[in-house]
């Protein structure tokens, strides 16, 4: 018999680079338990910094592989003297940050397999990886192997128009073909390869998990078309490769029952699920919940662009992924690194370091700011790849100075069309219902919202993105049990609190005489 909504639990965890988290929600989407282990404070004898080593060479950037396992451990010890009733879980998801590989030493999945409930994963996964030290997201070693994949797959469109990005150094497969060279003798040893998203379902399941497509499309090797492994990418990487991933699996999948190990030694059910786990910028889509349309603007260090894609047009810039809650959609990812330092900077030039002066400049300046416009690249951007502060008066010609108050203006309305511009290359089109989530420091400012709104034409909603990940994996292990009876993600999270409309365009938004100036063509 079912167990009632407010009995039934559903487990998400975030393996992210400097914590392993996990939330619990119950069958009405409340969540009712939250918990945490931090790598570098909490388990010093990794010497992690931020959860990582950097290398000598600053280039290379590794996590211990044991560290995430020993957190585990810790993290479900925490979970049962909080006095979480493990035998009320119905199921477990999970997220890793994307692009980090681990490498299984040969018989390892026979080890997994019967995991002796009575010691620590920590103890019994000791000689369990090939390669000791991971490489993570952060790592930007393998310029050469991108250069090599580039050229094999036909060029960096080509690339993207297959994978879903351009080479880049952190996606797995370029680290894949470094390691192959640089670490030949533990790469021979090796018998799977997982994400770290993997990797950790690998051992809620005791046996090795598939890669789901979503953060499979983070690897520069999956066809995110045909949603296989791409026969060009796999040949540029490594021999057999395919047979070191497995094969990739649609990301609502359910891989099995949780591992009898965990049914000893926690007191799971036999019966308690795990659906594939994914990347945490996947996850998050689905803890924001995002649909169709939305686009999800996070104003933090460096600003992040979410969006949902029906049709993808993969560019040179960003990255396409496949749709963690849909398996015939796509989501897109954009990056740009002059976000909040930058609006620091012109509040403490133009508006005397105050938040409210900066706010009072957008009011007292109107919509489109009098044909006046400015890009600003305080650091080399990500995207797009350009540098410099570049002004430009009604007529076009480029300037050397704004008003202060127009300058304010030039830049939230210019950063704003960067990021409506470039989603709108990735294929993303602003449609009736288009609603934008606004989440991060810079979005707790109104009028900065307000300019937001008026850029895409649509209006803003609020949302609390600290725990998305965990929560959109808990939220996708609700709807694993209900996946393959065609059952949506929606129709599962509808019950959801919902995000909080702040601003909504101001008519005159929609006047074709709007800017419409593109921020990539400046050179
Ligand atoms: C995304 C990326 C990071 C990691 C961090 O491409 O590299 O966001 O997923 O966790």
């Amino acid at each position: 018999m079912m167990a009632a909504a407010q009995d039934s639990l559903y487990l998400g965890f975030d393996f992210s680079t400097q914590q392993l988290k996990v939330l619990a929600i119950d069958g009405h989407l409340n969540v009712v338990h939250q918990n945490n282990v931090q790598f570098d404070s909490e388990l010093p004898e990794f010497r992690t910094r931020g959860g990582v080593h950097i290398h000598a060479d600053r280039l290379t950037v590794t996590s211990p592989v044991l560290m995430w396992v020993k957190a585990l451990d810790l993290l479900l010890d925490k979970m049962k003297r909080a006095g979480l009733d493990f035998s009320r879980v119905r199921a477990v998801s999970g997220s890793g940050q994307q692009h980090g590989s681990v490498y299984w030493r040969r018989g390892a999945r026979e080890t997994l397999k019967r995991l002796d409930p009575d010691q620590d994963l920590y103890q019994l996964l000791q000689g369990s990886f090939s390669v000791p030290d991971c490489p993570v997201w952060m790592d930007c070693s393998s310029r050469q192997q991108c250069q090599d994949l580039q050229a094999a797959a036909g060029g960096a469109l080509r690339l993207a128009e297959i994978t879903g990005s351009r080479a880049f150094e952190r996606f797995t497969g370029n680290q894949i073909a470094k390691l192959r060279l640089t670490r030949a003798e533990q790469f021979q040893e090796a018998e799977r390869i997982s994400l770290v998203s993997s990797f950790a379902a690998s051992l809620f399941l005791g046996d090795y998990a598939a890669i789901d497509y979503s953060d499979g499309s983070g690897m520069n090797l999956l066809d995110i078309r045909t949603r296989n492994w791409s026969e060009v990418c796999l040949e540029a990487t490594a021999p057999h490769l395919d047979r070191l991933l497995g094969a990739p699996v649609p990301s609502t999948s359910v891989l099995g029952p949780v591992s009898s190990y965990f049914v000893h030694r926690y007191g799971f059910l036999e019966s308690c699920r795990v659906a594939a786990f994914t990347g945490d910028n996947p996850a998050s889509l689905a803890g924001m919940r995002l649909q169709q349309g939305d686009v999800a603007v996070s104003l933090g260090t460096s600003d992040t662009v979410f969006l949902w894609i029906q049709q993808p047009r993969p560019t040179l810039e960003g990255h396409v992924f496949c749709n963690p809650v849909d398996w015939q959609a796509y989501m897109a990812l954009l990056c740009f690194k002059n976000g909040s330092l930058t609006r620091e900077r012109i509040r403490n030039e133009c508006a005397g370091g105050s938040w409210e002066h900066f706010s009072a400049a957008l009011r007292d300046t109107p919509l489109g700011n009098n044909g006046n416009m400015g890009f600003y690249f305080d650091t080399m951007e990500i995207t797009p790849p350009a540098v410099g502060v570049h002004r430009f008066d009604p007529d076009d010609n480029k300037v050397s100075s704004l008003s202060p108050q127009v300058e304010v203006r030039a830049l939230v309305e210019g950063q704003f069309l960067s990021r409506r511009v470039h989603a709108e290359r990735l294929g993303y089109s602003i449609i009736p219902g288009t609603r934008v989530l606004a989440t991060g420091g810079a979005s707790s400012n109104e009028e900065i919202l307000q300019v937001l709104s008026d850029v895409f034409n649509a209006p803003v909603y609020t949302i609390d993105l600290s725990n998305s990940a965990c929560l959109g994996s808990a939220y996708r292990a609700l709807h694993g049990l209900v996946a393959e009876s065609g059952v949506s993600f929606f129709e599962v999270v509808k019950k959801a609190p919902e995000p909080q409309l702040v601003a909504t365009p101001h008519p005159a938004a929609q006047e074709p005489s709007a800017p419409t100036a593109d921020s990539s063509d400046i050179t």
